[in-house]
């Protein structure tokens, strides 16, 4: 896998999750700045084991000319139980886009993971993987592969950009830096 995203930003960890993992302002504006369309967010729901649930679907417009120019797409996450309310939360989503060439044998795993760092302050680590279901032909592997990391690097960069400018906002205005 590959980690994307690990710099501490000046947001406590509690908002971190709030901006990232609820149905917030801010993850609506870059949704919509990444054309994710269609956009429904189910609520977390504890499971047995102690972990929570939810899971989001929505439509991405793809840029890449080999494919279509929608595809439909689920994400499922988990909030490990390990994660401790404003301390320490571990997100793992698993994203299956369903319109895609060669869909049924590849998933994408992004693990999120916000730490505290200090009262204002956390960290942000972004941990990203392409799984397979099954194992394609070596050349379609490296395609889907290639095309894969290409979308989520620019997806990536696009996010932490994004959330320095939420930091900006948020702290403009006084406050200890
Ligand atoms: C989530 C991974 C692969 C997919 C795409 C597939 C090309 C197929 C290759 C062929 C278009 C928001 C991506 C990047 C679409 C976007 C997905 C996003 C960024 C030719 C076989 C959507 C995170 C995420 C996970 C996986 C990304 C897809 O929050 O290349």
């Amino acid at each position: 896998g590959r980690l994307y995203v690990n710099k501490v930003f000046n947001i406590s960890a509690e908002k971190m999750f709030e901006l990232l993992f609820t149905d917030s302002h801010f993850i609506r504006r870059f949704m919509n700045a990444r054309k994710i369309t269609n956009a429904s967010f189910a609520p977390w729901q504890s499971e047995e084991s102690g972990a929570m649930k939810r899971s989001l679907n929505y439509t991405i417009a793809i840029t890449n000319p080999l494919v279509g120019k929608f595809s439909t797409a689920t994400e499922n996450q988990i909030l490990y139980k390990e994660s401790r309310e404003g301390q320490y939360y571990l997100v793992d989503a698993e994203v299956y886009t369903h319109d895609v060439p060669y869909h049924d044998y590849f998933y994408t795993q992004n693990l999120y993971c916000i730490i505290r760092h200090s009262k204002h302050k956390c960290r942000l680590r972004v941990y990203t993987d392409v799984k397979y279901k099954k194992q394609p032909w070596g050349l379609v592997k490296s395609f889907i592969t290639k095309n894969s990391w290409s979308g989520l690097e620019d997806y990536f960069r696009h996010l932490e950009s994004e959330l320095m400018e939420e930091e900006a906002e948020l702290n403009q205005g006084g406050g200890d830096p």
